[in-house]
């Protein structure tokens, strides 16, 4: 007990110093994700009423621990996520959504695809993922470990397809009752832009993802389109998502937030409560790249942070694999951010997958094994962005459930069984999560490469790292920045008392150290990790 409650107190030191360090370019985010004046009279009355405007402070790395049940991800907080100092875990949509009593058209096979969760029919929070007590403790207790949870929150539209839900409530498409939020309030036909009359497609579909009017007012794959511009849809997504931040959640992946658009998000985000920190919410906008002008993440930016989507792909072609099995080179990513194109870091989500480009082609993926866990501790080095690790579960087609009963409730994780990837426990992952938060905002610095696939690079005088994406180990000599003294490779290796329960890597008096980097494998030395 004792132990623990020390053990407490020092995490939320370090909590604390991380957030002062490495928070002040986020600071910036937050002050941005303010919104602007042209967020309408609903806005500028919500935030009269609100606390003094604060930042959201930097989330740390965080856990994407994609559709894992809430007693699974409270469990992964405190034996996992805590001790190895992740700052935060995101969870996948937890409102009640559609549950399929029937296939959809011929094509498709599984009764309980994951994007069922996709699909909201109403904001009681009784999802596939647990009940509403569970979700309300997995909170406090990830929050006890020292790790903020972050929500994906679906508010662009409501169902496509079904009749019942997790939460036992029957429903037409167009006419959800008793939301549960707001005073129990209802959508009916009159808060869809079926029957708005905005939406100008022939089909009600999104058909050109360039058109703005289709982007924002149409359907997204057949999913009825909320009128998010009505002051009354407002309120009600506001009360959905301040019930979160009442249970302890500091911030949201704002789900199609393309399709919801920037009015429309900051007069959503006014209306928030800060967070139980007294902080200001994360605000986590999906935008695929690829729309013009207003419809691109950079546009995003001053509406909020955005997913680092387009980053995804850099780092695919980097590394290459999936799926063609080529090797790309690493050598490229000297560049890698801001410079090669990217939203800047201090504004983006970064990661190496999510669950939408696991699937599509656009990411590596973890059947990429080595090569795709090489490129998440390569994240984590990096600096760029505030760094998420995804892990979820393996799957063969693309609609697979995760592992559920045949009810659709998801089971308890089980990371021996091959059914959940559980990247997030990969040792040297955790090595270079400790890592990362070490080195802060330190400068890169001594930047070498072999114009191929074996790089290396220093972050200040606090910490050196090397990659290996070729076939053949590789033995280099660099400067690493750091002073003199043999360290503890913390890849393969943690300090343990005065030694290394794995290889270490002497650094000379100059700096320079002559190290071999196995075939698709890494190492990484830090300052406080000397043996
Ligand atoms: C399912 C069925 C559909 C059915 C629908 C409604 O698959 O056949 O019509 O239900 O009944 C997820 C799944 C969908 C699923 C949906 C609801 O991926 O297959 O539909 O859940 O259950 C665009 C959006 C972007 C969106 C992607 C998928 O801009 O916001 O499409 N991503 C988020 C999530 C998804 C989720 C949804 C949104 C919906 O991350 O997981 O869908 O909540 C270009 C464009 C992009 C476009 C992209 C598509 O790059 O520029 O804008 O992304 O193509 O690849
Ligand atoms: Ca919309």
């Amino acid at each position: 007990m004792q132990h623990a409650r020390r053990r407490l107190l020092r995490r939320s030191a370090l909590v604390s110093t991380v957030a002062l360090t490495v928070g002040l370019s986020l600071g910036a985010t937050g002050a941005g994700a303010q919104p602007g004046t042209g967020a309408g009279p609903a806005a500028v009355t919500a935030q009269s009423t609100s606390a003094p405007k604060l930042s959201s402070p930097d989330p740390g790395v965080m856990a994407n621990l994609f559709e894992w049940n809430w007693t699974s991800v409270a469990k992964e907080c405190t034996d996992v996520l805590g001790p190895a100092g992740y700052g935060g875990v995101q969870v996948a949509p937890p409102q009640d959504s559609v549950k399929r009593t029937k296939l959809g058209d011929g094509s498709d096979t599984i009764l309980h695809p994951w994007w069922e969760v996709y699909q909201p029919v109403d904001y009681r929070l009784t999802s596939r993922m647990g009940s509403e007590a569970e979700f309300k403790s997995m909170v406090k207790t990830c929050r006890q470990a020292g790790v903020k949870v972050y929500v994906d929150a679906v508010i662009n539209h409501m169902t496509g397809q079904g009749d019942t839900s997790y939460g036992g409530r029957t429903f037409e498409r167009y006419a959800y009752s008793d939301l549960g939020v707001n005073h129990n309030a209802s959508y009916a036909n009159s808060d869809f832009h079926k029957y708005s009359g905005d939406c100008p497609s022939a089909s009600g579909g999104i058909e050109d993802f360039n058109n703005l009017a289709q982007v924002r007012y149409c359907e997204l794959v057949g999913l009825s389109d909320l009128r998010t511009d009505t002051t009354k849809v407002r309120k009600t997504l506001a009360a959905y998502l301040n019930k979160l931040l009442g249970y302890g959640v500091s911030g949201f992946r704002v789900d199609a937030a393309k399709h919801i658009g920037q009015p429309d998000l900051d007069a959503i985000y006014a209306r928030l409560h800060n967070t139980v920190d007294g902080t200001r919410p994360l605000w986590a906008l999906e935008v695929f790249g690829g729309g013009p002008g207003i419809l691109s993440p950079q546009a995003f930016t001053s509406s909020g942070t955005v997913l680092g989507l387009d980053g995804v792909k850099q780092i695919r072609d980097a590394f290459k694999s999936y799926p063609d099995a080529h090797v790309g080179s690493i050598a490229t990513l000297k560049v890698f951010g801001a410079d090669s194109g990217l939203t800047p870091g201090g504004k983006t989500l970064s990661f190496v997958q999510n669950h939408d480009t696991e699937r599509n082609g656009d990411a590596l993926n973890y059947k990429d094994g080595a090569r795709n866990i090489l490129a998440t501790q390569w994240l984590l080095a990096s600096g760029y962005g505030t760094p998420q690790v995804y892990s979820a579960f393996t799957f063969s087609t693309n609609d697979d459930s995760p592992p559920a009963t045949a009810d659709g409730m998801v089971t308890n994780t089980d990371c021996s069984g091959g059914a959940w990837t559980c990247i997030d426990r990969n040792a040297g992952i955790l090595g270079m999560v400790g890592w990362h938060n070490y080195v802060g905002k330190a400068q890169r610095q001594n930047w070498w490469d072999d114009g191929a696939n074996v790089i290396a690079f220093g972050r200040g005088a606090k910490g050196w790292v090397a990659f290996n994406n070729g076939p053949e180990p590789k033995k280099i000599t660099v400067q690493t920045g750091l002073s003199a003294g043999t360290y503890c490779d913390v890849v393969h290796g943690k300090k343990s008392g005065g030694s290394c329960t794995g290889p270490t890597i002497t650094v000379r008096g100059n700096g320079k150290a002559t190290v071999t980097v196995g075939a698709t494998d890494a190492v990484a030395i830090q300052a406080n990790r000397r043996v």
